[in-house]
């Protein structure tokens, strides 16, 4: 992409409705817009990051074993009303009526639905168990929407519902999940802490909340120090693994506000490892038995051949706070970087030349080059000065940058990894470095 045809638009200033860094870097970055209260468009360079994260959700969740539908926005109040929680949900519940004044409402989560079409459909044990997931968007209603598309109305989530024949193997699909969550956010390079959580409207008595700590977040958390050291890349995800790594996890304190117990933690963890601090919660998951399953009906014949209800959880990550909650964590507030698994172009080509000289011709074979070997860069070929076009792509993030300048020979090019020395690499040599980097083949 050139970005002379491209639509970034970049704010020079920081908007003095955007309180944390995330939210500025969005703004200032072109990344969303706001198009009423807590409702954000999504502008094509944050769509791109959307989309990556959105990829890397849905591969881990395939390789854990849920499988992909899509239900609509939309859904009728009357699966609400036969799990009671339409009276429950309150004001946080968009509610809609027809031409036909039926009730309808936009959907705030997927328990029902999900419930109502598995009874519909599923009749046996044999079919079991099954996990099903979408990722779609979700309206709440929320009091406050702040911090951009951190706390807001409409937003994006991954919803994935497990079903299963006995508390014994719906366990295993709670913990299959808490593992694949792990390591969905290590592709994020984000460090999420499982913590004990509160089941609020969605029930049930086994939860965990995953949070990354940040000074911004929302949620009070506390928590074992000890929790920090778990080097998640060091561990075998394998699923014979599932309870071990399970336990290195639960072995140590770690609650959020609701759930804290003083006197266990008093307890439990020593004075200098006792942590209260802040974080930012990107997923969270459910175990609420036949919550659902009793009061909507669905039943499935076991071996014995009676009529069971299933055992279901529930399992959710915020897509569309992700993008944010990775700002907090990799934003100084001079710079970002982008993991390269989510960043939007693999590589910003800066050139420095003018109209036609041989900056600018070095510019454009280069960008031809990395777009036939996939590498999705993005050239910088508009007219503004150098100091601006370097302070822009400190914004934007893009972790590999090529600068093209005059003083350089034919085929030296300067290549910059975002907070690493600078080198004078050839072309040949960008390009297979990159290659390596974003595992692309040769
Ligand atoms: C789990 C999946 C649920 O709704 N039902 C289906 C369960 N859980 S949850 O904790 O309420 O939400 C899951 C994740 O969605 C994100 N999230 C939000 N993101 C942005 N703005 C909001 N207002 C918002 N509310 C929830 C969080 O990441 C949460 O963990």
């Amino acid at each position: 992409m050139k970005l002379s045809n491209y639509f970034l638009p970049i704010l020079k200033e920081n908007p003095s409705e955007a309180k944390i860094k995330s939210h500025q870097l969005m703004l200032r970055a072109g990344m969303i817009r706001q198009s009423a209260s807590g409702i954000y468009s999504w502008l094509p360079m944050g769509f791109k990051v959307l989309k990556n994260i959105e990829q890397i959700v849905r591969e881990e969740q395939n390789k854990a074993g849920a499988i992909e539908l899509l239900m609509p926005t939309i859904q009728s109040a009357d699966i609400w009303k036969e799990s009671g929680r339409y009276d429950d949900y309150g004001k946080e519940m968009l509610r809609i009526s027809d031409r036909h004044e039926r009730d309808l409402l936009y959907g705030p989560t997927n328990e029902e639905l999900i419930t109502q079409i598995f009874r519909d459909n599923i009749k046996s044990y044999k079919n079991l168990p099954l996990m099903l997931y979408h990722i779609q968007w979700k309206f709440r209603d929320e009091i406050r929407p702040r911090f951009g598309v951190m706390r807001c109305r409409e937003f994006l989530m991954k919803d994935t519902y497990s079903f299963d024949v006995d508390k014994h193997t719906a366990e295993f699909s709670y913990k299959k999940m808490f593992l694949s969550y792990l390591k969905t956010f290590q592709k994020f390079e984000l460090n999420a802490i499982p913590m004990k959580a509160e089941t609020g409207p969605i029930g049930g008595d086994l939860s965990h909340e995953f949070i990354i700590l940040a000074d911004t977040g929302e949620s009070e958390v506390f928590l074992d120090k000890n929790l920090l050291d778990i080097d998640v890349n060091e561990v075998d995800y394998s699923e014979k693994n599932i309870n071990e790594i399970i336990e290195r996890f639960s072995k140590f304190y770690s609650a959020t506000d609701e759930k804290h117990d003083v006197n266990e933690f008093e307890k439990n963890v020593s004075k200098e490892n006792q942590l209260r601090t802040k974080g930012i919660e990107i997923g969270h998951i459910f175990y609420f038995g036949d919550k659902y399953s009793k009061s909507m009906k669905a039943l499935v014949n076991n071996k014995e051949g009676k009529n069971i209800n299933p055992q279901m959880g529930s399992y959710g990550i915020g897509v569309s706070r992700l993008p944010a909650a990775i700002i907090e964590a990799k934003y100084n507030g001079t710079f970002m970087k982008w993991p390269k698994t989510v960043t939007p172009f693999k590589v910003a080509i800066i050139n420095l030349g003018k109209n036609g000289d041989e900056a600018d011709q070095k510019s454009n074979e280069i960008y031809q080059n990395l777009i036939n070997a996939n590498l999705d860069p993005i050239l910088d070929d508009t007219s503004e000065n150098p100091s601006s076009k370097f302070k822009n792509f400190d914004l934007i993030g893009i972790p590999y940058q090529i600068i093209i300048g005059s003083k350089l020979k034919k085929d030296e090019f300067e290549f910059k990894e975002i907070g690493e020395e600078k080198l004078i690499l050839s072309k040949e040599e960008v390009i297979n470095r990159l290659k390596e980097i974003y595992n692309i083949d040769k």
